[in-house]
């Protein structure tokens, strides 16, 4: 992954370079994003990810003619939107024509095969190159995104890894065990970077959002399935999750499993969110949520579990646990904590129930011990750079 950041950098990626105000003659309230098409020459492939995106003025609600205020545009960034739950909440959000969505991806030619797939309308979003396995990836994608001069009202922390059958560690470009250093890191200095943008975005309702689950807390039954997730006091990660010199397991474990690593990822995402939340929601207004989506048992996430379990999982979801969602039906959740005007709480983990309606979920102690969240915001600053 990290050689794959350097061979598809973020230039690769088509985004509208500038954002001008074009004032029309009715209509002050939008904004033209001039685009450039962007060949993916080295590939000759030539892809067309970004058109015409009426994104509206940076500042304002504006009077419409009847009195009414409208809204401008969103724009809303979503990591790992190439497939599963981020490119179907990615297409709901489009849909709608209120948001525009910068899909920040691995792989670019596959995130534009899956807009397309999709039926996502040309214009109504952006690829850009991120691969969350390489800070110095994290970093330039937040420099192309500041280059594109788009502002930013939402940002979804989606992208994620889970390697059920390793038995040995993998790492990042910068050395760290792979499904920490991606699901929880890299997601960690995107945010923070991040976070100044959104605090220039006028946008009604800024909303900072963090994908966890239900199998990182250990209140569920789910959350009960060995291995358990659990973070021990962070020995591992202080040490710097390498492997080689310690341990490549958050809790300093000698031995590396690859189930509890994702576990432990995300339950640093919903620490994350929390200590987010204390740190900023007041002095920002920005909401900061995580969610639980339902078992989406048919995604990529799914992809290196052996056969077997990749065929029973979604009828045992189904018929057995009754936790089975659809992909659809997970993006419209995860679109609905980006923009519903009912959800605007923060520091809140959603959930929804059978009836499919949303609801604000009990973390277990450890997904929501504030020692923890500051211990692990404190180490993971260190980790990306930024203490
Ligand atoms: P998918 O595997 O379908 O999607 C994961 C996305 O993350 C893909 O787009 C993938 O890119 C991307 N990704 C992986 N590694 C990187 C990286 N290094 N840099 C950038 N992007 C990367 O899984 P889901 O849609 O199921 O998962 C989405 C989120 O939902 C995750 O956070 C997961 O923890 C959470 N979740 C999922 C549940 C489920 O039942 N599926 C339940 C609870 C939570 P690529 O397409 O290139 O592989
Ligand atoms: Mg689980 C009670 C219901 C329930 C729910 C909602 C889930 C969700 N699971 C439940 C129960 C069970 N699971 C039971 C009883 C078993 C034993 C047969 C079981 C097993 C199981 C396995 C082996 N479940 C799994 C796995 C995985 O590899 C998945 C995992 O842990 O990924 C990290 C998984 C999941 N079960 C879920 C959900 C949502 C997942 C995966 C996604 C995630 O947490 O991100």
């Amino acid at each position: 992954m990290a050689l794959q950041a350097a061979l598809l950098p973020s230039t690769l990626s088509s985004v509208p370079k500038k954002c001008s105000i074009a004032v029309a003659a009715k209509d002050t309230a939008f904004l033209s994003v001039s685009q450039k098409k962007v060949q993916a020459a080295s590939l000759s492939v030539r892809t067309r990810v970004a058109t015409t995106a009426p994104v509206a003025t940076p500042g304002s609600s504006t009077a419409a003619k009847d009195g009414k205020k409208t809204v401008r545009q969103g724009v809303v960034v979503i990591t790992g939107a190439s497939s599963g739950l981020g490119l179907a909440a990615a297409k709901a959000l489009a849909e709608t024509g209120k948001w525009h969505v910068v899909m920040a991806c691995r792989d670019f030619l596959k995130a534009a095969k899956a807009a397309k797939g999709a039926g996502m309308a040309d214009g109504s979003y952006t690829i850009m190159h991120l691969d969350l396995a390489s800070l110095d990836s994290v970093r330039q994608f937040v420099d192309s995104f500041r280059r594109a001069g788009m502002p930013l009202d939402s940002l979804v922390c989606n992208a994620a890894i889970y390697r059920p059958t390793a038995r040995t560690p993998t790492f990042t470009a910068d050395g760290y065990e792979m499904s920490v250093g991606v699901n929880h890191l890299g997601h960690f200095l995107l945010a923070r970077l991040l976070l100044d943008d959104m605090q220039k975005s006028d946008y009604p309702s800024r909303r900072l959002i963090i994908l966890g689950s239900i199998t990182g807390n250990t209140n569920t039954l789910a959350g009960n399935i060995p291995p358990k997730a659990g973070l021990g006091d962070l020995r591992g990660l202080a040490a710097g999750l390498r492997g080689q010199n310690g341990s490549a397991m958050i809790d300093g474990s000698e031995s590396f499993d690859g189930a509890k690593a994702y576990k432990d990822s995300k339950i640093c995402n919903m620490l994350t969110m929390q200590e987010l939340h204390r740190r900023y929601h007041e002095e920002t207004g920005i909401t900061f949520a995580s969610l639980y989506p339902g078992c989406i048992a048919t995604t990529g996430l799914f992809r290196e579990h052996i056969p077997l379990f990749r065929l029973l999982f979604p009828p045992f979801q189904k018929f057995v646990t009754k936790g089975f969602v659809s992909e659809a039906e997970s993006g419209k959740r995860l679109a609905q904590v980006v923009s519903d005007p009912s959800l605007t709480k923060s520091g809140v983990y959603w959930s929804w129930n059978k009836d499919s309606a949303s609801f604000e979920n009990q973390l277990s102690q450890e997904a929501s011990d504030p020692e923890k969240a500051k211990k692990l915001w404190e180490i993971s600053e260190k980790l990306v750079g930024l203490a």
